[in-house]
């Protein structure tokens, strides 16, 4: 049975105008999407707090969003453009007209000389979606190459293909609302606690209130999530698919299947229950090492103990076989009927505060505006006609994703690369093949907030971007909410927004007309015209719409009584052709790299509460520094033992790919067989201290999504350990 949220609408008065105001944002890190209040002094953010009024955090924040101020002004803010033909030469400052008029010419000379796919976008989901919108105009509609990718692809693109192929498009059907509603949480490849951490004290919040809830999680490491789990199922690495067969079959035999729902809803039930019988618990432990007793408990909770949310991030995304492990917890939420009813659903977990808007607005190589797909004759056509260009101009080639740039660059055949809002040369596997294949490139222009970061310095043009506060714009977070950024304080210097950018970068290249936009607004107008009559309709959802509400709204967004839609699929019909959810029958495979003699253990990477990703922001808040203030590496005892590790040694890892060196930390918080590290320290830190050195570039043939959390490596004491100021 399915009946709405109480979702109460309640209004807010704007108050805008005087420039110490109070104004709404949201937090720029993860995609929970706390909802802010921050206000400017001297024309820069200077206090911060959380939005009392907003649905997600309720005023409340993590140390992070909290902290937010102190990293918006800082001295290594870029402040202006920055230009050297020689990459071994220094950067001389340039005007704004001078950095477009070369950087456009550099376009131009490769598009000539080596056709249309020799230039390449990489975006990210730190960027608005009216910037996301405009970069995918410019580079699939004039610049004619489908090469748009975003750092989304190392993050959910496994979920956007996996959604697509089992609920017919990419929708996470829930809501955190469905969190105060699910009797048992199953938390899969995610350390909320860390990674999500307000999510994280909703579910705690929720456990506490009534006591029949109950938490599993899946996860190899005892992260402090388990904190919270009733039972922690701990496989090993990229044995996911084979768990979570067990679990459905387990859950099956428990009589936890609703097979009326799955008659009338679904497709595939039989491909599927054919293949469970092999993952029969006894036989499952034999791949996961889980041990069958633990399994089957977990499968009794989760079949008796509805309705289950299913909750999972990068631990199921980042693999090579991720679409397989996303296709896995769904099979299991559709079987069970734990779907489109509150608390209940698969719900993937977003990372960066705007992957879902990159998502939307066409950030991926295969993707164009408004969730239509390159690969699509009539889609193409829409959106040829809506940008006034000819028939057949955009290309019907998907476009290069985040590792084939890398492979393209060392082909010769991509030669311009154009980076925004993400930090590759610190965050891409194999990061040594990746600075060589960035050197092959006869031009390179980053965009980015600070100076330098691993990936400016490797560039010829770098253009100074506003960030978070100095600029408006729209993002949604992970469960489809979009919210309004205001901008609250000036960018310093002649730092521009994003889409400012990208709209000169349009017009040095002629195409002024089409780029004719004075607001950020102007940009959603034209984007939200374009989602008429999608599934993620918001062509009613202007941003004074948005500004009259402390809540955003949850797509679709068609106006009137349908403002925001807290859950989809609410009848059981699903967006596939037929209307029928789709089970997928799978079954386990390899991971990439096999552990063998000369690499034993496996490698997974992953984060920590209080850094964000490659630090270019928090690693300058000594507050955030002080939990944990260098790399690390987790160890178990055993694998300590055996190579004469103790607690505080420099250890290094070495992979077929390179190596790196990171105190050992010697806990059985890891299983024997496997290390941790998180990837926040990169190169700036210390020339060897990114596991990105060891990380596997091996991608998932579907969503070529690469595999960060499993390589195999194997590790020696090493002599020193290089340290580093923040
Ligand atoms: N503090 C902080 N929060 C962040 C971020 C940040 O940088 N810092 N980044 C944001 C972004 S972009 C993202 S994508 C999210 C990521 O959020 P999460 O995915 O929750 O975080 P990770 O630490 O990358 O990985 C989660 C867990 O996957 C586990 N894991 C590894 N291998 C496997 C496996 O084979 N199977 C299973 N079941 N689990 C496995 C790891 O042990 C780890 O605990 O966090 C977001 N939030
Ligand atoms: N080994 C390993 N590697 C990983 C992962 C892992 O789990 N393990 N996780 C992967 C995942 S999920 C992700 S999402 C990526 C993240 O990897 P990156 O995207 O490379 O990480 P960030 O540090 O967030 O980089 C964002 C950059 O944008 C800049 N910036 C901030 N705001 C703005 C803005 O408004 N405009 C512009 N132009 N620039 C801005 C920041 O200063 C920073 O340099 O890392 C991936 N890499
Ligand atoms: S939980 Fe995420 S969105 Fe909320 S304050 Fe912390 S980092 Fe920001
Ligand atoms: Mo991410």
């Amino acid at each position: 049975m399915s009946r709405p949220l109480p979702l109460p609408l309640r209004r807010w008065r704007p108050r805008i105008g005087r420039g110490d105001e109070w104004k709404r944002s949201i937090c720029p890190y993860c995609g929970t999407g706390c909802g802010l209040l921050a206000r400017a002094k001297d024309g820069a953010v200077a206090e911060v707090k959380g939005d009392p009024d907003h649905p997600v955090n309720q005023g409340k924040l993590c140390a992070k969003g909290a902290l937010l101020a102190p990293v918006v002004r800082t001295d290594d803010r870029l402040l202006f453009p920055l230009l050297r033909e020689d990459r071994s030469g220094p950067f001389m400052r340039v005007s704004w007209p001078a950095a477009v008029q070369r950087f456009a010419a550099a376009i131009r000379k490769a598009q000539v000389e080596h056709g249309p796919h020799a230039v390449m976008l990489y975006g990210s989901g730190q960027l608005v979606t009216e910037d996301y919108y405009l970069f995918g105009k410019l580079a699939k509609g004039y610049l004619r190459t489908n090469n748009q990718d975003t750092n989304s692809r190392l993050c959910m693109a496994s979920a956007v293909v996996a959604y697509n192929l089992a609920l017919g498009s990419d929708s996470p059907p829930c809501s955190y609302a469905d969190i105060e509603a699910a009797k048992t949480f199953l938390i899969v490849g995610a350390n909320p606690e860390a990674c999500h951490p307000i999510l994280f004290n909703r579910i705690k919040a929720r456990r506490r209130a009534d006591k029949d809830v109950r938490v599993i999680l899946v996860d190899p490491r005892r992260t402090r999530t388990a904190e919270i789990a009733d039972i922690h199922l701990r496989p090993r690495p990229g044995t996911d698919v084979a768990l979570l067969n067990s679990l459905l079959y387990e859950t099956l035999l428990a009589g936890g299947v609703d097979h009326d729902f799955i008659a009338a809803h679904t497709s595939g039930w039989e491909e599927l229950s054919r293949v469970l019988g092999e993952y029969q618990a006894e036989r499952a432990y034999e791949i996961t090492g889980v041990p069958a007793q633990d399994t089957l408990d977990a499968a009794r909770l989760y079949a008796r103990n509805g309705p289950a949310l299913s909750l999972w991030a990068m631990g199921l995304n980042q693999s090579a076989n991720g679409v397989d492990n996303n296709l896995a917890i769904i099979n299991l939420a559709l079987a069970s009927g734990n779907i489109s009813k509150p608390g209940a659903g698969p719900f993937s977990l977003t990372g960066q505060p705007n992957a879902m808007g990159g998502r939307e607005a066409g950030g991926l190589a295969t993707a164009l505006p408004g969730h239509r797909q390159v690969a699509d004759p009539e889609h193409r056509a829409e959106l040829e006609r809506a940008w006034g260009i000819e028939p057949g101009s955009i290309s019907d080639q998907p476009g290069l994703t985040a590792i084939e740039m890398v492979e393209a660059l060392e082909a010769g055949r991509l030669k311009v690369l154009w980076v925004a809002g993400t930090n590759p040369l610190a965050s891409l596997p194999n990061t040594e093949r990746v600075r060589r294949a960035l050197a092959k490139a006869d031009f390179v222009a980053v965009q980015d907030a600070y100076h330098p970061t691993e990936t400016t310095a490797a560039a010829h043009l770098v253009l100074p971007a506003a960030q978070w506060s100095e600029r408006g714009g729209t993002m949604t977070n992970s469960e489809r909410r979009i919210c309004l950024l205001e901008r609250i304080g000036a960018p310093p210097g002649e730092a521009l927004p994003d889409w400012e950018i990208i709209r000169r970068v349009a017009l040095a290249l002629g195409y002024g007309r089409h780029f004719d936009y004075q607001t950020e607004e102007e940009i959603f107008d034209e984007y939200r015209a374009l989602t008429r009559g999608r599934d993620l309709d918001i062509s009613e959802l202007s941003y004074d719409r948005l500004r009259q509400s402390s809540e955003g709204a949850q797509w679709p967004s068609r106006g009137g009584a349908a403002d925001s839609t807290p859950r989809l699929f609410t009848d059981n019909r699903f967006a596939t052709p037929d209307g029928r959810a789709r089970f997928h029958a799978l079954s386990q495979q390899r991971t990439a790299e096999q552990l063998d003699e000369a690499y034993p253990l496996a490698l997974l990477t992953g984060r920590v509460k209080d850094q964000w990703h490659t630090r270019t922001r928090t690693g300058k808040v000594a507050k955030l520094n002080k939990s944990e203030p260098k790399p690390f590496l987790e160890v178990h005892p055993q694998d300590a033992r055996a190579c004469a590790l103790a607690d505080g040694d420099a250890v290094r890892v070495i992979s077929r790919r390179g190596a790196f060196v990171a105190p050992a930390r010697v806990t059985d918080a890891v299983p024997p067989g496997s290390v941790f590290a998180p990837f926040h320290w990169g190169p700036s830190w210390a020339a060897d201290s990114t596991p990105n050195l060891a990380a596997s570039e091996a991608f998932d043939p579907r969503s070529k999504e690469p595999e960060l959390k499993f390589a195999a490596v194997r590790i020696e004491p090493a002599a020193t350990v290089a340290n580093s100021t923040p």
